[in-house]
């Protein structure tokens, strides 16, 4: 039987277990990246774990979260990361020279190799044909450590792309066209590989909006095959000699097989307040837009760019509309303004930000109250860009400036026939994707050798392993598709927190309940219960951290998002699946105790557990787990559980001597 593409990757980089959908599997991690809001977790717990060098062939350190450094705490944060990239031995991207994902792609991503990053986005050079995971910074701090990546086998999932997109559909409808049809939810435990002859249609920037995007269905990562697509992509970067062909094997097998005729497809919106909300744009279409935003790590590229500053060259957006530029690196500043582009802007009334993921996570240009704002970005989930009740939809630049010259949602394709001049951009690649060079320090060039650690800079708090006992009452009951938006929110108040951890859990689960830390708090320890898809979005392992920090011991839900669920065993929460029917029946403030002996029956491999709530009535909490995963969660976590393995390891080394 043939090989998929990702299983030829993954088969080079096995470093345990087979590769049978639902079997624990170890890869071996090339490359890792981290940013600014995630990074000073990853190298505060490198450091506790002891580790002096990064082991990987690459490690990046990106500053592009919050990189307008309101605070000095930001700054600090900055600074921090600055000096543990010198001590450890990482590439260190400066404030402000883009979002990491963009910096990556631009710079070190390459075909065939395996990448890990503390943030969800991770994916997006799947479109250049490397297998790269969003995990949390625990995991990425123990890769980059040289240990192996565990995950669970995902089922690989063919996406055939027939045909060739018609006029004014781009890549993210395709991506869009995808959550349409298979929601949020619908790629958790599978790997999204594209295939089929549309494939040659799309160039890579094109493919690394889709893997990009690719998160928002909930997948492990989404791949593209390479070709001379790539090729010409990597030649535009400087990097030509890092092309190499992958494909599938003819006769390669597939879980399961979705298609997608791409000349069937029409520009399309999210609708607020999910991602998945996607109808044509003509269905949204005659809403007023107040403001609209071209950037992120999806398209904020000079390419995606291009194509709305071609459509504005000589228009202005409407007055009744704000209109924001955000490229995703400051390379694509730099291009569109050695070549004009940036001014055409400027005349049309376009306002530019510096390269940063700012307003993706409202930090800089919240929308006004009751106010409609326009993004190309991947997430709208409500609140997200620093208001509550916030009205966000997502399309792409060509539906951004369409709707900015009018001043409310149109299909591009009906403001081309009212304004009879106004022609689709197409697709243009740059000449050559330059810019200075001198925003990334290599390690050679480190400017510290030692961490610099300002007041706000904490340590990370740890768990006692499992305790036999395990009881409280229900602290808060959710509905479906909490993200990890609603849990640790990352706007800009809260987001100078995130190396404090006793300041940031104040913070948590505010979104839902502003009472529930303090309910927490004074609670003795306690759960959460929750519907389908606990936990999706973000990578943050924050949101694991800070509730286990106020005392939480396990989270009841229907289902849970792959990497917040792997956070929860990292910081050594018990995770339990219910059904519905107990779901319906738990209430908040209900007593749950569970039943078993938890820390001897969570090592010894039961699956069912028993929940006793308000010692009334009874219901079985499902814990699939490996045994890797259940010695970490008897742990306390996944540091003690390292650090316990390093103490043996040293042990043995030491009675063998
Ligand atoms: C996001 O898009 O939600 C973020 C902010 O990039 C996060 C990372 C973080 O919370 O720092 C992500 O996607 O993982
Ligand atoms: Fe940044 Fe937004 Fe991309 Fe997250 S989704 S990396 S916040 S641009």
């Amino acid at each position: 039987m043939g090989k998929t593409l990702t299983e030829k990757i993954l088969d080079d980089h096995l470093v345990e277990g087979e590769l049978q959908p639902g079997e624990e599997i170890g890869i071996e991690i090339d490359q890792v990246l981290t940013q600014d809001t995630t990074g000073t977790l990853v190298w505060l717990q490198f450091e506790a774990l002891g580790l002096e060098e990064v082991q990987t062939e690459l490690a990046a350190q990106y500053c592009d979260h919050q990189t307008y450094q309101f605070d000095f705490k930001n700054t600090d944060d900055h600074r921090f990361l600055r000096s543990a990239a010198g001590t450890f031995g990482a590439y260190f991207s400066r404030p402000g020279n883009g979002i990491c994902h963009n910096v990556h792609r631009e710079n070190f991503a390459a075909p065939d190799k395996t990448l890990l990053g503390s943030d969800s986005h991770t994916p997006t050079p799947g479109g250049i044909g490397q297998l790269a995971i969003g995990s949390g910074g625990l995991d990425v701090a123990v890769a980059m450590g040289g240990g192996a990546y565990y995950i669970e086998m995902p089922e690989v999932v063919e996406v055939r792309l027939e045909g060739e997109l018609p006029e004014w559909a781009t890549a993210k409808d395709i991506i869009l066209e995808m959550l349409r049809r298979l929601s949020v939810k619908g790629g958790v435990g599978k790997i999204f590989e594209y295939t089929g002859p549309g494939v040659e249609s799309l160039s890579a920037p094109e493919r690394m909006t889709i893997t990009n995007m690719g998160t928002e269905l909930g997948a492990t990562t989404s791949i593209f095959p390479t070709d001379e697509r790539t090729r010409d992509y990597l030649e535009r970067a400087g990097r030509g000699d890092e092309y190499e062909k992958l494909q599938p094997d003819e006769d390669a097998e597939y879980h399961d097989s979705i298609t997608v005729d791409l000349s069937e497809l029409e520009p399309l919106i999210a609708e607020p307040s999910m991602p998945d909300n996607v109808v044509p744009v003509r269905e949204a279409a005659g809403q007023d837009v107040d403001q609209v935003i071209i950037g992120s790590c999806t398209n904020g590229a000079y390419e995606d760019i291009l194509p709305a500053a071609k459509m504005l060259e000589g228009r202005t957006i409407d007055l009744s509309t704000e209109m924001i530029v955000a490229p995703g690196s400051k390379k694509a500043s730099e291009m569109l303004a050695r070549e004009g582009w940036t001014a055409e802007l400027m005349a049309a009334g376009v306002n530019f930000s510096e390269a940063t993921c700012g307003a993706c996570i409202g930090i800089g240009h919240v929308p006004g109250s009751d106010s409609v704002s326009l993004r190309t970005f991947n997430r709208n989930f409500e609140g997200r860009s620093g208001i509550e009740d916030d009205n966000v939809y997502l399309c792409s630049p060509e539906v951004a400036a369409a709707s900015a010259i009018k001043g409310e949602i149109v299909d591009p394709r009906d403001l081309a026939e009212e304004l009879g001049d106004l022609e689709d951009p197409g697709f243009e690649m740059p000449e050559e994707i330059e810019g200075a060079e001198n925003d990334i320090i290599t390690p050679e060039e480190a400017v510290d050798d030692e961490l610099i650690k300002g007041p706000n800079i904490g340590d990370v708090p740890l768990k006692d392993p499992l305790d036999e006992r395990l009881e409280g009452p229900t602290l808060l009951r959710m509905g479906d598709n909490i993200t990890t938006d609603h849990i640790i929110p990352a706007t800009q108040d809260i987001l100078m927190y995130r190396s404090n951890i006793p300041k940031l859990s104040e913070f948590t689960l505010s979104r839902v309940d502003d009472a529930f830390a303090q309910r927490a708090m004074n609670s003795d320890g306690g759960f959460l219960v929750a519907g389908e898809n606990y936990g999706q979005g973000s990578s943050r392992e924050h949101a694991a951290l800070c509730p286990m920090f106020l005392g939480v011991e396990g989270v009841l839900a229907r289902s849970f998002a792959r990497i917040h669920r792997a956070n929860l065993f990292n910081f050594g929460l018990l995770p339990l699946e219910i059904d519905q029917e107990t779901y319906e029946h738990i209430d908040q403030g209900d007593h749950v105790e569970i039943v078993d002996d938890v820390a001897d029956a969570v090592r010894s491999g039961q699956e069912e557990f028993t929940i006793r709530i308000n010692d009334d009535w009874e219901a079985t909490g499902i814990l699939e787990a490996s045994a890797r995963e259940r010695d970490i969660l008897a742990a306390g976590g996944k540091l003690p559980y390292v650090k316990q393995q390093h103490e043996e390891g040293d042990a043995t080394a030491a009675s063998d001597d």
